[in-house]
């Protein structure tokens, strides 16, 4: 045999060995295939390598270097195709395993939390009263938090055990804590009262916002206690503003929020920012709940922020938001809302 002939034999040996390996539709086939082209004994490709030794001496590196070429291609056809059938096989398989009388996977909304949604709602009520949403920070200082609210340094509320001061000095002697960027020491907020005052400094009369937010106080948690909470705060400052409008705009927030059949009361109270001070509770379904303080703001507070009380006047409301959104919903431990126990979070 000379070299192109044994050339040639390779040649199609390969064409055809690839064309039988793609061609096998299953495992038994390919088998055939294999045995037909790769058999040890009888293949097709040992039958060749025998012409070899027909090839003239000269020509013999060149042949080898073909034949062994030839030989790793079939090979890689061979395992070509056994991959291919693998994967459909797997394929198949998986068919077979999707029973569609089966159930579907359930899908998990998210949603938003309930005082998330307290807050949206509350906003839209008094949107509709007339009233815009004003913001201020969490961490204050205490001229926000008390002096321009008319809590001189003396008053119990200011005792370093009844708020979260940002530093362990603060918390023997008021005034000595870290300082603030005016040199004043910082707390939390322990109430939503000092966005009151940032609104005013920086606007005149008249003025008609709310402030929704976090407030803070060492309070033990309870039942109805958490020493974090959410207060609405509302304020309304104008000329000729009297308590019969505080009166007015806390009862239509009821009867929007609760229902026509709520009932409010005021009872007689005392807030060092307002003068006369109000607390406001609310009847409804048998049962009574304290939602929040409220007055007409103390003139004192008009001037530190440099109104003249004279001319104008106004009123404030300070009401918890836990609390309104548990008496709605039947909520009767105020912890629930914090221990994310998604049982409880996804009946909202
Ligand atoms: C105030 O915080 C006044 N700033 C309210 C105010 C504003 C009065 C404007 C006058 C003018 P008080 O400390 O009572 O008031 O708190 C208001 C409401 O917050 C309470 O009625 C209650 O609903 C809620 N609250 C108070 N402490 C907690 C607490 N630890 N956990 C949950 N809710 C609380």
């Amino acid at each position: 045999m000379n070299l192109p002939q044994f050339l040639a034999e390779l040649e199609s040996l390969s064409t055809e060995a690839s064309a039988s390996f793609g061609a096998a539709a299953d495992a038994a086939a390919l088998e055939a295939a294999r045995i037909e082209f790769l058999g040890a004994a009888n293949g097709r490709l040992k039958s060749t390598q025998k012409g070899l030794g027909a090839v003239a001496k000269e020509d013999k590196p060149a042949a080898g270097k073909r034949f062994n070429q030839v030989k790793s291609e079939i090979e890689a056809a061979f395992v070509a195709a056994q991959e291919r059938l693998n994967s459909v096989g797997a394929t198949k398989k998986e068919a077979r395993q999707f029973d569609p009388t089966l159930p579907g996977d359930r899908l998990w909304l998210g949603r938003l939390h309930p005082i998330t949604q307290t807050i949206e709602e509350l906003k839209d009520i008094m949107a509709r009263l007339g009233f815009s949403p004003a913001d201020g920070p969490e961490i204050e200082d205490e001229y926000h938090n008390f002096e321009a609210l008319n809590i001189p340094a003396e008053h119990p509320a200011r005792d370093p055990l009844d708020n979260f001061y940002l530093s362990a000095a603060a918390k023997q002697e008021p005034g000595v804590g870290r300082q603030g960027s005016a040199g004043r020491p910082l707390l939390l907020r322990s109430q939503t009262s000092t966005v009151q005052i940032r609104v005013m400094e920086k606007t005149q009369p008249p003025v008609r916002i709310i402030s929704l937010g976090r407030v803070y106080r060492p309070d033990a948690a309870d039942a109805t206690h958490y020493p974090m909470f959410h207060q609405m705060e509302g304020l309304l400052i104008d000329r000729q503003v009297t308590m019969a409008d505080l009166k007015s705009v806390l009862r239509m927030f009821a009867t929007s929020y609760l229902g026509e059949d709520v009932h409010v009361r005021f009872r007689p109270s005392f807030f060092p920012f307002t003068e006369p001070s109000v607390e406001a509770d609310m009847h409804w379904h048998d049962r009574w709940i304290e939602f929040g303080g409220a007055g007409m703001v103390d003139p004192n507070v008009l001037r530190a922020v440099g109104y003249d009380p004279e001319v104008f006047s106004g009123f404030a409301f300070g009401l918890g938001i836990e609390r309104l959104c548990m008496r709605r919903h039947g909520i009767t431990d105020i912890r629930e809302f914090y221990r994310n126990d998604v049982r409880f979070l996804s009946q909202f």
